[in-house]
């Protein structure tokens, strides 16, 4: 399940800033689902080293791949509560914590990872990022999350129609268990480390991811039935814990905020680079993979979606500023 990574970990530790030797001073532990050697896992590292190096060893940050510390909407709460410093996660689990980030988590909101980068680089991602403080968290940076699209140990998936009555993980978040009705299937919200045995028991009939997850969690072994319809395009975040964050000295944070700035071209490289490397490598493991989707029937299905979160003015006005950033 590791060896797929290699590839990317090698560019990754090539690209390495030295650190400066020797202990350091406070060490801020951050949590990832992913294992070694992911893209959001190796960016963050890499921060780590900047931050070392920029700080003189004052801080560094030690990495806890595959969720050590937990699943990931238990590593958010306890970023929340400062028993871990940072997390790397989705936005899916945030949803039902802070609702500012569901707009941007709706199904086919982006047209494209440009069109996210676009947005969320710019000052509806700011708005977006300030929503966390009230949540006891400091958003640090946006990553990616690449296009998830289903996959399935039964079938190929052509069309909305074979969707119907077939059972999907989804992450923990209602805006994805409405998608789904939406789509006439039936969604079973779980954590991510639980997906693996519960298509392999039959418990479900598959989930839905992007393609270096759908490699890295070994899930492309027990569904084999991707169909690359990419319903969703939808940011990830580094947080900080709010309370960790506030011992830190104002220089310190800047610091912090500057070297998660840095680590985001370095992780969109690194993942641009693993899509690529895990969509070769499902489809040599003898994954069937459906890259020419008829997208538009499964657009127009999501309109009971939107009629349920887009509920405001404000909301509508949301919506449209997304849909015009070019
Ligand atoms: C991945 C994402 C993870 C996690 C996982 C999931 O694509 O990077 O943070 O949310 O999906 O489906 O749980």
């Amino acid at each position: 399940m590791k060896a797929y990574l290699t590839t990317v970990a090698a560019l990754a530790a090539s690209t390495l800033i030295a650190g400066a030797a020797g202990a350091c001073e406070t060490t801020l532990r951050s949590a990832d689902t992913h294992p070694d050697g992911y893209p959001t896992v190796e960016a963050v590292k890499q921060m780590g080293k900047m931050l070392e190096e920029r700080t003189d060893g004052r801080l560094c940050i030690e990495v806890f791949p595959a969720s050590q510390l937990g699943e990931e909407k238990d590593s958010i709460e306890q970023t929340q509560f400062g028993v871990i410093d940072m997390v790397r996660a989705s936005f899916g689990p945030f949803n039902n914590i802070i609702p500012e980030t569901q707009i941007v988590s709706l199904p086919y909101i982006f047209r494209s990872e440009d069109h996210m980068h676009h947005v969320m680089d710019g000052p509806i991602g700011d708005e977006i990022m300030k929503a966390f403080e009230a949540h006891d968290l400091v958003g640090l940076a946006f990553y990616d999350g690449g296009s998830r699209s289903f996959y399935n140990s039964q079938k190929p998936i052509k069309t909305i129609d074979d969707l119907k009555g077939m059972k999907f993980r989804v992450m923990q978040s209602d805006v994805f268990v409405d998608m789904m009705d939406a789509l006439g299937a039936n969604a079973t919200p779980m954590p991510y480390g639980e997906v693996y045995s519960s298509i392999q028991t039959g418990v479900i009939d598959g989930a839905e991811n992007n393609f270096p997850s759908y490699d890295s969690s070994g899930h492309a072994e027990v569904a084999k039935y991707y169909t690359n319809d990419q319903h969703l395009i939808m940011p990830e975040i580094l947080a900080m814990s709010k309370s960790s964050w506030d011992k830190l000295t104002p220089e310190d944070q800047e610091a912090v905020r500057q070297a998660a700035k840095d680590s985001v071209p370095v992780m969109r490289e690194l993942w641009n680079a693993q899509v690529k490397a895990s969509e070769e490598k499902v489809v040599a493991g003898g994954a069937e993979v459906i890259m020419d989707v008829d997208k538009q029937p499964f657009i127009d299905a999501m309109k009971p979606v939107y009629d349920k979160y887009v509920t405001t003015p404000e909301l509508q006005d949301l919506v449209k500023r997304i849909q015009d950033t070019q």
